[in-house]
């Protein structure tokens, strides 16, 4: 994914080690990043800055929307968009479907500061392929949110145009989708092909960019469609109660997420 390029992260402990029916689970004790998942051998996300990509992958959708009820995550079997997604009180529920139901033990078990959602009682898990699960949820989501792995391994159906068609199928009138877009310096071409498939099918597309240390390039991004809404500011006043509560996601950098580098703009300018 990175050809040429590595990033370290110094382990103090292997906590957990098991290979399930689609990868390799790996719970690290790190010396200055906290706990951190990693599958398959790439980082899925650390103690120390999983906030960053959580918050802003769920809240930008979320706030985007004027009033999000019915929420559908897919992938993230650690938990931290569930965690996100749970602090919204407009949420009436939230599908929750994920391939490897043995990331989601994993996670109770070593990463309870992401899988603390599961037990609310708005969040149905449902152990099942995001694709196929769409094929029968069809017109139900005012939000999907798609925090897959990177485009190899059980993910890569999730970086494909038939994938994207499912997801727009499974959305009501004004409904957003947000999936996990890679990074604007190393992945050009699966960024520029997400954004064109995402142009095609919604009138509204849009690329928000976030500081993560513990991705390669120390960036990620959110691909964005939406079925009305506008995406590059917040459709509604943030309540306090989940200002307080955040570490990353503020209206300001909703908007600033949005102003990409020159390079990046002139990428996916035209799609
Ligand atoms: N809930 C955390 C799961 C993280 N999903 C995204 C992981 C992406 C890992 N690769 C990042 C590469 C960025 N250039």
């Amino acid at each position: 994914m990175w050809p040429g390029m590595a990033l370290s992260i110094e382990i103090e402990e292997v906590l957990f080690s098991h290979k399930s029916k689609y990868q390799q689970i790996d719970i690290f004790q790190t010396k200055t990043s906290g706990k951190m998942l990693a599958l398959d051998g790439i980082i899925q996300l650390t103690e120390a800055d999983e906030f960053a990509y959580h918050e802003m992958l769920v809240h930008t959708p979320m706030f985007a929307h004027p009033n999000p009820q019915n929420i559908l995550v897919i992938g993230g079997g650690d938990g931290g968009v569930l965690r996100e997604a749970a602090r919204h009180d407009a949420v009436k529920k939230i599908d929750f479907c994920e391939i490897d139901e043995e990331v989601i033990k994993a996670a109770k078990k070593y990463l309870p500061f992401t899988a603390c959602g599961f037990d609310d009682p708005r969040v149905k898990i449902h152990i099942a392929d995001g694709n196929e699960f769409l094929t029968q949820h069809q017109a139900v989501y005012d939000v999907i949110i798609v925090d897959s792995t990177d485009p190899i391994g059980p993910g890569i159906t999730l970086f494909e145009k038939p994938f994207y068609k499912n997801l727009k199928k499974g959305l009501r009138t004004n409904g957003l989708i947000a999936t996990q877009g890679e990074s604007i310096f190393l992945h050009k071409e699966c960024i520029m092909n997400l954004v064109r498939m995402t142009r095609e099918l919604f009138p509204v597309q849009e690329y928000a960019n976030i500081l993560v240390p513990t991705y390669p390039g120390g960036h990620i991004g959110i691909c964005l469609g939406s079925l009305g809404p506008e995406i590059k500011e917040p459709s509604r006043q943030i309540p306090k109660k989940i200002l307080e509560q955040l570490k990353y996601y503020t209206p300001e950098v909703h908007k600033a997420s949005f102003v990409l580098p020159g390079f990046a703009e002139k990428m996916l300018g035209s799609g």
